[in-house]
């Protein structure tokens, strides 16, 4: 039997997890999206035949309507869907953030272990991409020497009129939050933020792009340039500084064309394209983990980690120097 999955917010994210799940996914098919906005709503059901629609997760939950939930709303409205998720047991993929502060997180925490069981998947994709799994697998085998330093680019076009100044930490440098402790094998102690000229182009609200410098409790250190009106289009790099080696990914790939003097090669306008195949596998994982009633990725404690990242990067942002990363002790369910 497939896994009926229920998605909680049919925006950009939303409606690209209902496609991807009718599409691609085995095992599994959207039965249920929950969508306050009519209008979305009617869109997204438009594209996932035989789903239901509802207004909020709690009416899906008594109608019985789904097995698992996918959760992509913004990150201010996930602890409301993940509190009734968890209480009904079920299996769930939460889009980053797990939430917007370490307090909150921790709500969820101990509400997730109230259930004696590990039920959220958070969706920090980029473990899922081949190429971060590639460098991960590097920096584990050894072979380059000690992994020095890494360099991180991120990237974004453009971004949404609802994209604020904190959101470059919260909704932008998160990813690295997760990622580069994954990758690097060290906890990050603590967090740095440089903001030096400004894009003109930005939009008036913002102030950026900005350097974050991270430090790990194993000595590598991290710079991510965090760029969100670079125009051109969306990249996410790394290179990887080893004592026998430089590694790099992200670098644009596909079709290459020399043509009228010019050498041309494409490159992604977002993380829809960007990150598709890291979406594809982390859905799939998902799938089936929840067929089997757990997981398979990053967990709430994971979630709860960058949460507090998070809180000292915003800090930093506001602030000039270093700001302490401190996580409490992790809790034996989570070990
Ligand atoms: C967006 O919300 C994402 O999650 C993307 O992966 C990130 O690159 C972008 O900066 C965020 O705004």
């Amino acid at each position: 039997n497939d896994l009926r999955v229920g998605v909680v917010g049919a925006g950009m994210m939303g409606a690209d997890h209902i496609k991807r799940i009718n599409a691609t996914i085995a095992g599994a098919t959207v039965s249920a999206v929950v969508e306050p906005d009519e209008q979305r709503r009617a869109a997204a059901l438009a594209t996932a035949p035989g789903a239901e629609g509802y207004g909020r997760l709690e009416d899906a939950l008594d109608a019985d309507a789904l097995d698992a939930v996918l959760i992509a709303t913004p990150g201010k409205f996930h602890t409301p869907v993940l509190l009734p998720a968890l209480a009904a047991g079920l299996p769930i993929l939460c889009e980053k953030p797990l939430t917007q502060d370490p307090e909150s997180s921790w709500e969820v925490l101990e509400a997730e272990q109230a259930t004696g069981r590990r039920l959220i998947q958070v969706g920090f994709m980029r473990r899922f991409d081949p190429e971060y799994a590639a460098l991960r697998e590097l920096i584990a085998a050894g072979s380059a020497g000690d992994l020095l330093m890494l360099h991180c680019a991120h990237r974004n076009a453009s971004v949404p009129d609802s994209y604020i100044q904190p959101m470059l930490i919260n909704d932008s440098v998160v990813h690295e939050f997760d990622v580069v402790p994954w990758l690097a094998g060290g906890s990050i102690v603590n967090v740095e933020v440089r903001a030096g000229k400004r894009n003109s182009l930005t939009p008036d609200r913002l102030r950026e792009p900005i350097l974050v410098l991270m430090e790990l409790d194993n000595g590598v250190i991290v710079d991510v340039e965090m760029n969100v009106s670079i125009q051109f289009g969306y990249q996410v790099a790394t290179e990887a500084v080893f004592e026998k080696g430089v590694a790099r990914i992200g670098q644009p790939g596909g079709l290459q064309l020399w043509q009228d003097g010019a050498f041309r090669i494409g490159e992604h306008a977002d993380f829809t394209t960007r990150f598709a195949t890291a979406y594809d596998r982390q859905v799939q994982a998902w799938v089936d983990a929840a067929r089997q009633g757990g997981i398979d990725g990053p967990s709430a404690w994971d979630g709860y980690k960058v949460a507090v990242a998070c809180q000292a990067g915003v800090k930093a942002l506001e602030s000039s120097g270093p700001i302490a990363v401190e996580l409490p002790p992790t809790p034996d369910f989570y070990a």
